[in-house]
């Protein structure tokens, strides 16, 4: 298992649009591993596979309080959100320590293949249901600061680029 490097904003590679996963095998059972090994080095809830600078369609979950009980989307689809939104407040891996409200689906649900190639519909809401529409947009190119006002945004943006030039002197 491996610890990958994860892509900062504004890098451009975290707005490639993933493609579809066409077989469930061992190249992706390793990607599944290394992708879990990452979000809890991290102490994320979610990681996507775009964030690893791997633009094919794979999420990593964990929201259990004790750590234990991830969950694997692969080729994920909204198959039903809930009439109701609600104003959450997200982080993001790739954009360290910027937290900002984001409206979202109270309720999802979600038809994913898991590690074993199996197709499975994900009833979520809560936290679980958050993070899934939040990894769902990294797979589209989409990271949540582009919910955010243009004047927050490139706050965020010039930011992260000071912050970036900083580590790498
Ligand atoms: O995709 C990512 O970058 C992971 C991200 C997932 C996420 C967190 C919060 C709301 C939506 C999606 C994180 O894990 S950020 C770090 C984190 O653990 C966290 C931040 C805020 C609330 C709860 C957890
Ligand atoms: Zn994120």
């Amino acid at each position: 298992m491996a610890i990958l490097p994860i892509l900062c904003y504004p890098d451009p590679r975290l707005h490639k649009v993933a493609g579809p996963i066409l077989a469930v095998d061992d190249r992706i059972r390793a990607l599944v591993a290394d992708m879990l090994a990452t979000m809890y080095d991290a102490h994320g809830i979610g990681l996507a596979a775009t964030q690893v600078d791997v633009h094919e369609r794979l999420v990593v979950i964990d929201v259990s309080e004790e750590r234990d009980q991830p969950l694997v989307l692969i080729n994920p689809e909204l198959v039903w959100t809930s009439a109701e939104t609600h104003m959450n407040e997200e982080g993001c891996l790739s954009v360290p320590g910027i937290y900002d409200g984001v409206e979202r689906f109270d309720a999802v649900h979600v038809r994913a293949l898991d590690a074993q190639g199996e197709s499975r519909v994900i009833e979520a809401d809560g936290l679980l249901a958050v993070c899934i529409q939040h990894e769902m947009d990294h797979l589209m190119g989409k990271v949540f600061v582009e919910y955010l006002s243009p004047l927050k945004r490139n706050r965020i943006k010039t930011k992260m680029i000071k912050q970036q030039r900083e580590a790498r002197e």
